[in-house]
């Protein structure tokens, strides 16, 4: 029910607001739009009346309940037992049942309560990263309150005068508790429509873990060694694939709070533009087109494209070792190496014994899958899965964007088979048709290169 006094908190924010915007093009004074008029009754924002729920693949949207106008929301920090891609399973800290914790959604403007019990075994809080609230509800423990103890329930209360992308944390003994997992993204549509709607949005959390193969909890004191890196708590082949149908607006949020690592993320076949920070909207005039996108940690970034492109294309981390699952860093270099009378000689000892890397990581994944290698317990191979063509040598911060035509459901459609061709074997007959040798390489050219044949003639 709507109160006089939850249109009276409203107007209050709404004059406050405008101070703040016509003191600095602050970052949020282009978000503060929200207006309520003196009759206007104050609404919580409903699914399908003001927003298009996002989508968070892996993961949930926290539920809630609506209380005299006010959306309540219950967070709970605990032990979760986490897998992480089948094979590997760790002994994480999550919330409400999940790594990472279920996303916060809402509605510029919405008032909100949020209840956090700590069930953890350490004193915890939670900070609303990028929210613009009050002092006494930013969650950093010691500075704007004291740290929830184990077996109590605080309550944060605010009202978002913001939209868009942002994340929740752990703010007391970060290190430990955001390498244990507790994290999470809220949500924020605006309650008066700017920009068109994306038909499909996707959040997704990226971070880093150090867990030494056969062993189940993560190790937070880890500085530079992480090898698992995951999108919504999962590493591929544990991601789930984003879904979209040919012509749709596609938004993809990305939060990183990584302990030690920015992640580029590249999108195969698009070029998208970059709206959001978690400090606002781009304005039309600065956002560019591109194909990877820098999430710094601690920051997030949405994107934007229509999916005009049918199908898969890998969504993933440029950094080589960010696509790696565990074993794959600090080996020696074995390349190029010839191991065969080596491997021969020790094989009459140890009969399963196999020298790996001589050309290099592309094979493990294979090895394992076929129960040729075995891997310890509780572990995932250093790549991938396997593809509809052959195996797939990534695996860590890798998903898949799968995009068809005229789909009714957003279930796994499957492997893309391109109607327009696929990269295959060259045939005889071409080869000799167009010359190609590749025994010598290329043969001398018929046309010269311009500027080539100036520069001989001087
Ligand atoms: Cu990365």
């Amino acid at each position: 029910m709507t109160t006089r006094r939850d249109a009276l908190k409203l107007t209050g924010f709404g004059a406050g607001a405008l101070a703040f915007g016509a003191g600095s093009a602050s970052a949020y004074a282009h978000s503060t739009t929200v207006s309520h008029g003196a009759g206007e009754a104050y609404r919580p924002g409903e699914p399908g009346r003001d927003y298009r729920p996002v989508e968070t693949p892996n993961g949930s949207t926290l539920p809630y309940t609506v209380k005299g106008g006010v959306k309540v929301f219950h967070l709970i920090a605990e032990e979760v037992e986490h897998e992480f891609a089948p094979g590997l399973t760790g002994l994480c800290w999550g919330y409400n049942g999940d790594v990472h914790g279920p996303t916060i959604e809402a509605v510029e403007g919405d008032r909100v309560r949020i209840y956090v019990t700590n069930r953890l075994i350490a004193p915890t809080t939670v900070h609303w990263h990028g929210v613009i609230l009050n002092s006494g509800m930013d969650g950093v423990g010691g500075l704007s309150q004291r740290a929830i103890r184990p077996g109590e329930t605080f309550v944060y209360e605010w009202t978002f005068r913001q939209h868009g992308t942002f994340m929740y944390h752990s703010h007391h003994d970060e290190m430990t508790q955001m390498g244990m997992g507790l994290m999470g993204m809220i949500v924020v549509h605006p309650r008066r429509l700017a920009e068109p709607l994306p038909d499909r949005d996707f959040a997704l959390q990226l971070s880093t873990w150090m867990i030494r193969p056969g062993a189940r909890r993560p190790d937070p004191n880890e500085m530079s060694d992480f090898n698992i890196l995951t999108i919504n708590g999962k590493a591929y082949p544990g991601t789930a694939p984003l879904i979209a149908r040919t012509g749709q607006r596609v938004r993809i949020r990305l939060g990183n709070l990584s302990a030690m690592h920015h992640h580029p993320i590249h999108l195969h076949g698009y070029a998208f533009e970059e709206v959001m920070t978690d400090g606002g909207v781009i304005p039309k005039s600065a956002r560019r087109p591109e194909t990877t996108t820098l999430v710094p940690t601690g920051a997030t970034r949405t994107l934007e494209f229509i999916a005009n492109n049918p199908g898969d294309w890998a969504m993933h981390c440029h950094m080589t070792h960010h696509v790696m699952n565990q074993m794959g860093h600090g080996i020696p270099n074995m390349i190029g190496v010839e191991a065969s009378g080596f491997d021969a000689r020790v094989t009459s000892l140890l009969p399963a014994y196999m020298t790996m890397g001589q050309d290099g990581m592309g094979e493990m994944g294979s090895h394992i899958g076929s129960g040729h290698m075995r891997a310890p317990a509780n572990s995932l191979p250093m790549v991938g899965a396997e593809g509809p063509h052959d195996y797939i040598t990534m695996g860590g911060m890798f998903t898949i964007l799968k995009v068809r035509d005229g789909i009714t459901s957003y279930g796994d459609p499957g492997w893309y088979r391109d109607p327009l061709g696929m990269a295959r074997p060259a045939t005889a007959e071409e080869l000799s048709r167009d010359g190609i040798n590749a025994r010598t390489g290329p043969a001398a050219p018929e046309h010269p290169m311009p500027g080539m044949s100036a520069e001989h003639e001087h």
